[in-house]
């Protein structure tokens, strides 16, 4: 544990100066210009394989991230740069990681998706990551560290039947886990009407674990909606689901968008970003602008300039960081 930062998330944003409105605002907006300006790398030919954007699902990371506590696990999935900002706050390692270079956060070799940083993990297989999650959970209740799980998962990730595995033994060995599920209708090019028979809250309840369900993509009502669920989880060490219904306002990975344009244009007015930004007083949001701005070039400047990894010199970045 010695190599956990200090501090964990949740203290790290009640320490940041400014209202949470703004606090909200600048995270989001730090992930949103930080996936833009990758896009705009991968046309220039910087990224190699794909990577999945959560443009328009920026809310879910903040609402939910922002209560963990240091030592708290998270795990994420293909879709991962939003939950990797609002837990670490390091847009130059992740932007180093998905351009392969050296140091990046996995050494340049896990890339858009895998991603191991202190206590967070992200795997592109679906569904995969969570029987791991709930492993993680039971060793923390287990070592009594008093840390507890996250885990996001997609509403197309409810056809994988190891998760159901993993929720009959959180809820039989009492896992201090949080799953939370982006609903955002689609898996890859297929709608939620056409992958999901009944309903996910049910399922999760008929696990004996309990569950709930909002519709938002307001980052200030889905931190207030979290803080309780996050904390019941630690004090209950119960699991818990919930479901987010939210949308994806870009493509499933590169340039595979099956979607009706119709669709998509009118989920454009629940942007989270300018939902939140019409809140602020101009002046605050355009000082945050600029100031994301500088964050994201510098992160990109400087990712451009790293070695490419080299196969030749694999280095653990985790065991060359330990002190
Ligand atoms: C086991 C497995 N099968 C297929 C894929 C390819 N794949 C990646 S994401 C995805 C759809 C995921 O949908 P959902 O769970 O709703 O998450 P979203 O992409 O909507 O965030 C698929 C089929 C995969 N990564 N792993
Ligand atoms: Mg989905």
């Amino acid at each position: 544990m010695e190599r956990l930062h200090e501090p964990g998330p949740e203290e790290r944003f009640l320490q940041t100066p400014g209202s949470r409105r703004e606090k909200l605002y600048r995270q989001m907006r730090l992930i949103r210009r930080f996936e833009e300006r990758l896009l705009r790398q991968f046309d220039e030919g910087d990224v190699s394989g794909t990577t999945h954007a959560c443009i328009g699902q920026e809310a879910d990371a903040v609402g939910v991230i922002n209560h963990l506590r240091r030592g708290d696990v998270v795990f994420s999935n293909h879709r991962c740069h939003g939950h990797f900002l609002a837990f670490s706050d390091e847009p130059k390692l992740l932007a180093a990681e998905v351009l392969g270079r050296r140091s990046g956060v996995v050494g340049g070799r896990g890339g858009s998706q895998h991603i191991c940083w202190e206590s967070f993990y992200s795997n592109g297989i679906q569904g995969g990551i969570v029987p791991v999650s709930v492993g993680m959970a039971l060793a923390e209740k287990f070592s009594g560290r008093q840390a507890m799980a996250t885990v996001f998962l997609g509403d197309g990730t409810f056809g994988e039947g190891v998760i159901y595995e993993a929720f009959n033994m959180a809820s039989l060995w009492s896992a201090p886990i949080l799953f939370v599920v982006e609903n955002n209708r689609w898996a890859q090019s297929t709608p939620v009407e056409k992958e999901l028979a009944g309903d996910m809250v049910a399922r999760a309840t008929s696990f004996d674990i309990e569950a709930g369900q909002i519709a938002s993509t307001d980052a200030e009502e889905l931190y207030d909606h979290f803080q309780p669920l996050v904390a019941g989880v630690r004090e209950s060490g119960r699991p818990r689901l919930e479901v987010i219904d939210t949308y994806r306002l870009c493509h499933h990975s590169k340039s595979d968008d099956k979607r009706p344009r119709q669709e998509v244009e009118e989920h454009r007015k629940d942007d989270p970003l300018p939902k939140l930004r019409a809140r602020l007083d101009d002046s605050a949001a355009e000082t945050i602008d600029e100031e994301v701005e500088e964050r994201i070039e510098a992160a990109f400047s400087w990712a451009l300039e790293q070695p490419m990894a080299n196969d030749e010199e694999l280095v653990d970045p985790l065991v060359e960081a330990a002190p």
